[in-house]
């Protein structure tokens, strides 16, 4: 089946399907309920819609399986037999399918996963799979991923499903207008990402209309040596009468498509909003177009969720700084857990401009296969470079691999008698390594290290590697215990960069160590290995311009009583490197805006002594929050590290609340409802006012986020406050306070309604009736005057 597949997108373009959500609701499905569950009560509606995609001309239909998965369907109460849901609805397709092939549909689980988010990776693959076994007991043909948001989901669905079967397998994903997911992945790397990891076929689905997925398909094809995929919605979404529509005629729709694939794609159909009419017309247009076939040309490219850092003719700098040898303060934080030291690492490297960062976190008395996951997970959200998973131990380099939500690089692979497992590992992954010329004793000469590296290579080729997988390591060994090592690893560059033509690295300070004034060895030696053909180095980014120097030449190259005249010139001058504090000021409002949940307690604490809990929450974290939010706005920041910093400041307002009650009097003045009004979840501001009216001694009763406008009425009527505070963070949202107060007047309800929230203004509340507030300690004296009016 899947030589099927490949040998029809190698002759033409591979029709896919149109929508189904929105077809089903023009088809009776009611808003609220489960689709996949109304399917099932309705097959014959369902069948209809297939066939009618299958004579619009469709090779591909997807199976009404989008949100069959444990997490979605339990909000519909289904508690078990999910893959039998799945099985079922695959067998209604696959029954009207004759000759067409069925794709086993897989959608987002709607939960943020790790590192991003709480869900953690392994249950989510597992959710998946669920899903899959289903699937494949309903006889699909193949399976797509679509309308994946986060690349760390996209890469737990793959994973699930190449763990289970090795069916043809498309993954999609959803970019917004500025080019990137809100999660802020960017599409090649997302591309490059999910091709080594082993989707056989690659795309963009949803969110906004086919004009602007034709820029990112352009963008995608000179990277991909796979299929592209394009289904677009019809149009850009627009809201009428509170309902989503999309106003694209199929004409247009076809006309896009045309163009879509001019510019590449591979396999076409339509997302929401398009109908068999838009899939039958784009049919016509594509039908003779001949297909742009993917290349088969390999890459050097390394990811971050949101960056690549491509080998070419750009000179690499790989931060190596986050090791702990040598480094007692990392040592230190490690053991216990924290990562401040890890942060600093990371961002002072990508200050001085790393390409990419080299992480080993182990040192006797870790768990590293644990701590490296933590690791990863602060880098990821910290840093847009990618990372290279430094580590001599085979399990704590397939649990890097496994949760990277990227492609990193390994670092690194040498001769020994498990170099074919770490090989295969490494080749599940999708990862790049680093091959170092050490069997079971060091090598010492070039012609040694040139047979290792010929050696791994052979391994290498068997599990389907090419020169493009891996880096050179020259082997840089210090000269001062042995004075050739300088010219061994500068003739394994040359000859790696010139006869294997592949990528060369090089551990660079080693070669330094125990000699004074490494910074101008290392720099020296950097200059005569970039001249060999040197393509990057694993080094201190601040010493990575290279530097002429003739002693230290004559030292390097070995010549005779070179070390005797360094040593005398150099050890008398030295210099003394000076710390830098940090106010706690700073470290706060930086803690906040860096989502460092792990320290912020032990700052509070440190702040206390000075502070006040109120200054410390209105002078930092609330200005922090309110950058974060800037950042957000100027799509600095994406929804991650959005929710990273709310949690953080969460944790500090927990941290603190006993501090505010000790700062305050306790009388009771009166009674206050309090809520965010439905569709916004944001609850820190008003959780904020409710802490100090507490304080100021109110009853609170606080009926927290999203809250559903009915419920605040019966909660006004069961509890009869003095007044009811509404809190909205959102534009979209503050309307709902006009029909809470509104429907407190159709129930003749007439309490004292006081509003708040960074969207909400003076006149706005004024119009309602209603009081404002600006802030937290405005909400509290207001309230006093409304309470005794
Ligand atoms: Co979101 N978010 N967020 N967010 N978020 C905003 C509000 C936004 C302005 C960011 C931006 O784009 N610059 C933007 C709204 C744009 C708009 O409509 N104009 C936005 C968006 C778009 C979104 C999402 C849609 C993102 C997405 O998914 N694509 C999504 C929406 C989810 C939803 O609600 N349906 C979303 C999600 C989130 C998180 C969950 C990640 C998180 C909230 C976590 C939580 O609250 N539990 C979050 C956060 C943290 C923010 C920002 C950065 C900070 C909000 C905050 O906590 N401020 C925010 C940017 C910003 O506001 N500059 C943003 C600190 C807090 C102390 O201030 O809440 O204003 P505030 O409360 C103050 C006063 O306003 C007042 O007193 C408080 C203390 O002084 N006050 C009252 C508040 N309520 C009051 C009630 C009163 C009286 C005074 O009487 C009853």
């Amino acid at each position: 089946m899947k030589n099927r597949i490949i040998s029809l997108f190698k002759k033409r373009i591979v029709l896919l399907d149109g929508a189904l959500g929105t077809e089903l609701h023009k088809l009776g499905m009611p808003d609220g309920v489960s689709p996949e569950l109304w399917c099932l009560e309705n097959p014959n509606v369902l069948s209809d819609l297939h066939l009618k995609y299958i004579n619009s001309g469709s090779d591909i239909i997807y199976t009404a399986t989008f949100g069959a998965n444990r997490l979605k369907l339990s909000l519909f109460n289904v508690k078990k037999d999910v893959s039998d849901i799945n099985k079922r609805l695959a067998l209604i397709a696959k029954e009207v399918s004759s000759g067409c092939l069925v794709a086993g549909d897989i959608g987002p689980l709607g939960k943020f996963i790790k590192p991003f988010g709480e869900l953690d990776f392994e249950e989510a693959v597992d959710i998946f799979k669920e899903q899959i076994k289903g699937l494949l007991l309903g006889g699909v043909d193949l399976f797509v991923i679509e309308t994946m948001m986060d690349i760390q989901e996209a890469r737990a669905a793959l994973l699930a499903v190449k763990e289970l079967t090795d069916k043809f397998v498309i993954t999609t994903m959803t970019f917004q207008n500025y080019g990137k997911t809100i999660s802020g992945n960017d599409p090649i790397s997302s591309l490059i990402t999910l091709q080594s990891l082993g989707a056989d076929a690659f795309g963009l689905n949803c969110s906004t209309g086919p004009q602007d997925m034709v820029k990112i398909i352009k963008l995608l094809k000179p990277y991909s040596n796979i299929p592209l995929v394009a289904k677009p919605n019809a149009g850009i979404p627009t809201v009428l009468n509170n309902k989503t529509t999309f106003n694209m005629s199929p004409i247009r729709f076809s006309y896009f498509g045309e163009k879509l694939v001019l510019a590449g794609a591979n396999f076409i159909g339509g997302c929401c909003g398009t109908t068999p009419e838009h899939i039958a017309l784009l049919n016509k247009k594509i039908k003779n177009l001949k297909p742009i076939q993917p290349k088969n040309k390999k890459f050097s490219i390394l990811t971050s969720p949101k960056k690549f850092v491509e080998f070419k003719d750009n000179f690499i700098v790989i931060g190596e700084k986050i090791n702990p040898t040598n480094r007692k303060e990392l040592q230190e934080d490690l053991k216990k857990e924290k990562f401040t030291t890890l942060r600093y690492l990371a961002k002072e490297q990508e200050k001085h401009k790393a390409s990419l960062l080299d992480v080993n976190v182990s040192f006797l008395g870790v768990k590293e296969k644990e701590l490296i996951k933590k690791a990863i997970s602060v880098l990821v959200n910290i840093t847009e470079l990618p990372l290279v998973i430094d580590s001599s131990d085979l399990n704590t380099i397939k649990e890097a691999l496994r949760f990277y939500p990227a492609r990193a690089l390994v670092n690194s692979v040498s001769l020994n008698k498990n170099t074919e497992e770490l090989l295969s590992i490494i080749k599940k992954y999708g990862a790049m390594f680093i091959i170092l010329p050490i069997s079971k004793k060091i090598p010492k000469d070039f012609k040694e290290k040139k047979d290792i590296i010929k050696e791994i290579i052979k391994i290498a080729k068997k599990f389907g590697f090419t020169k493009e997988d891996f880096i050179i390591d020259g082997l840089a060994l210090t000269i001062s215990s042995n004075e050739n090592s300088a010219i061994e690893a500068l003739k394994v560059i040359k000859w790696a960069n010139k006869v294997l033509k592949a990528h060369t690295t090089i551990g660079l300070s080693n070669i330094s160590f125990g000699l004074p004034k490494r910074d101008i060895i290392n720099r020296v030696f950097l200059g005569l290995a970039k001249k060999a053909g040197l393509s990057s180095a694993i080094c201190n980014p601040k010493d990575n311009k290279p530097i002429k120097n003739k002693i230290v030449e004559d030292l390097l190259f070995a010549k005779k009583g070179a070390l005797e005249k360094f040593i005398k010139y150099y050890s008398k001058k030295s210099t003394k490197t000076k710390k830098v504090s940090v106010s706690i000021e700073d470290r706060l409002f930086n803690a906040i805006l860096n989502g460092e949940k792990d320290i912020i307690v032990e700052l509070l604490d440190e702040a206390l002594l000075k502070f006040k809990a109120q200054d410390i929450l209105n002078s930092y974290l609330i200005p922090a929050i309110i950058k974060v939010g800037d950042l957000f706005e100027k799509k600095e920041y994406f929804l991650p590290q959005l929710i990273l910093s709310a949690e953080t400041l969460k944790k500090a307002i927990e941290h603190l609340k006993p501090h505010f009650e000790k700062e305050n009097i306790d009388i009771k003045k009166g009674k206050i409802l309090l809520a965010t009004v439905e569709g916004d979840v944001h609850d820190i501001g008003k959780n904020i006012v409710g802490l100090l009216l507490k304080n100021y001694g109110f009853e609170v009763i606080d009926l927290g986020k999203d809250v559903k406008s009915k419920k605040i009425i019966s909660a006004i009527k069961k509890y009869l406050p003095d007044v009811v505070g509404l809190s909205a963070l959102m534009t979209t949202t503050m309307l709902n306070m006009k029909k809470v107060i509104e429907l407190s007047k159709r129930h003749k309800l007439n309490p004292k309604f006081i509003l708040g929230g960074a969207v909400v203004n003076e006149p706005f509340a004024t119009s309602l009736g209603a009081s404002y507030a600006k802030d937290a300690v405005s909400a509290v004296k207001a309230i006093e005057n409304l309470v005794k009016k």
